[in-house]
């Protein structure tokens, strides 16, 4: 039997649902807050094509954060879900919710993949 990842769509050693589960999030970010640069490494080592926003230069992103997250606090992770979006704040947080959704080497990803099959 084929096992699927619940969270992000791949097989074991595939690639291949990165990709489309990277469209449901957008990192909300400063280019020099160390905190937005920790987070973009874990997306560079991950590997996984999230957009980044400027919130620091971009009006319009500095809004929707605004609005949407209730802060101006970078970085912030908007999750694209099927009744909303969500808004995680915390460097940390966002880390270790990548990590379980595209690292297939952790622990909570490897669960998400039992449980799938
Ligand atoms: N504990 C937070 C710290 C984030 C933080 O302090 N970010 C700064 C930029 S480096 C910020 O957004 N400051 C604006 C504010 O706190 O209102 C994290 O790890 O994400």
């Amino acid at each position: 039997m084929k096992r699927i990842c619940v969270n992000c769509g791949s097989s074991p050693g595939a690639r291949a649902g990165y990709k489309e589960a990277a469209r449901e999030l957008a990192l909300y970010q400063f280019y020099a807050c160390p905190f937005c640069v920790k987070t973009r490494r874990a997306i560079h080592r991950l590997n996984v094509p999230i957009e980044l926003r400027d919130a620091q230069n971009d009006p319009l992103h500095r809004q929707a954060l605004q609005e949407g997250g209730g802060s101006i606090k970078v970085p912030c992770l908007r999750i694209e879900g099927q009744d909303g979006a969500t808004w995680m704040y915390e460097s940390s947080d966002i880390i270790g919710y990548l990590n379980r959704r595209f690292d297939p080497e952790s622990a909570d990803h490897q669960e998400a993949v039992e449980q799938a099959t």
